[in-house]
């Protein structure tokens, strides 16, 4: 495969997790859909209300949607909005990973169970307790379980500062270090976490962290972790600058040192991603609003290999084909 396939014509998702389950891909995307809300800086516009679960056994074969696997009025806790999700395997569960707003229009990160790859999934009661903001992606090393997650903006991860809620929310100073995504192990019950959340620190070419103000590299939302070749690679969107980027290291917890651009940008406000390796090639799924002619809360999935040069560093793709 070299150009992009856009995954699911006959209907909107965007943030697609993709794992390889039982042998297939197996993909979690939001499920985007028109409901009239006016664009605002909060992302109100982005107002999904349930999740499908899709498949493909070959990336350039047929998709098979699982259709509705979990529903906004399915869990106890929900006021509005399911953004994005992943999934995570363990001991012959999947456990679905989301975010929501709360009944106070809080996000928080919940926790759904099923026992096959394509649900239906089963929430719990209540959110991940400690859980705030948005975007959770799931990485499994050794038996251990990381979880990542944080958005700026819209994913209100402004409104915290080590892990405790500010009365107001408060950026850095432009030349102070950038808000920083999260990590935390979860517990063996996969239903909590096990430590308190650490900073995601993303470092420049001269071990500084990336400042506030360098909107072209500081993290803004849709982390992803994968390993290649003994390497740790996170990934995110740089938000409204509309890159994804990478920064590579040693461990999961990191620090990680910025590499580059993965994707330049698309049509459509945000970028988001996930990166699987599949029958011996990489792939990087993704979105863009250019089926829906650029409204930016209908986006389609779309997959495109990913190639890395001799160093591990990632060849970039151009997000708008030529
Ligand atoms: O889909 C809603 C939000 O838009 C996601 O949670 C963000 O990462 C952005 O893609």
């Amino acid at each position: 495969m070299k150009r992009t396939r856009y995954l699911f014509p006959q209907d909107y998702m965007a943030d697609p997790s993709a794992h390889v389950f039982e042998g297939k891909i197996y993909i979690y995307p939001s499920h985007d859909w028109e409901s009239g809300i006016p664009e605002n800086d909060n992302g109100d516009h982005f107002n999904m209300k349930d999740y499908h679960v899709f498949s493909l056994d070959d990336v350039d074969g047929p998709i098979t949607d699982h259709g509705v696997v979990l529903a906004v009025e399915n869990i106890p806790w929900s006021g509005r909005q399911l953004w994005d999700s992943d999934v995570a395997f363990k001991d012959s569960k999947y456990y679905l990973y989301f975010s929501l707003k709360d009944q106070n229009d809080i996000f928080r990160l919940g926790v759904a169970i099923s026992d096959k790859p394509y649900g239906p999934f089963i929430p719990q009661e209540n959110p991940i307790k400690g859980s705030y903001s948005i975007d959770p992606c799931v990485f499994e090393e050794n038996g251990e379980y990381y979880i990542y997650f944080g958005g700026i903006w819209g994913g209100q991860l402004q409104r915290y500062r080590n892990n405790k809620a500010l009365e107001s929310a408060a950026f850095p100073a432009d030349n102070e270090p950038a808000l920083c995504a999260k990590v935390a192990r979860l517990r063996d019950d996969m239903l909590e976490f096990a430590e308190e959340p650490r900073d995601v620190v993303i470092l420049d070419e001269n071990g500084q962290p990336i400042t506030q103000g360098d909107t072209d590299r500081r993290f803004f939302e849709a982390s992803w972790m994968h390993k290649y070749n003994g390497k740790y690679y996170f990934s995110y969107s740089t938000g409204d600058t509309h890159l994804l980027c990478y920064a590579i290291g040693d461990n999961p917890y990191g620090p990680f040192t910025y590499k580059g651009v993965i994707l330049t940008p698309v049509i459509g406000w945000t970028t988001h991603h996930s990166i699987v390796e599949y029958k011996g090639k990489w792939y990087l799924f993704h979105h863009d609003s250019a089926p829906s002619g650029g409204r930016t809360w209908l986006r389609s999935m779309k997959v495109v290999e990913l190639e890395y040069n001799p160093d591990g560093t990632i060849k970039t793709i151009e997000g708008l084909e030529k």
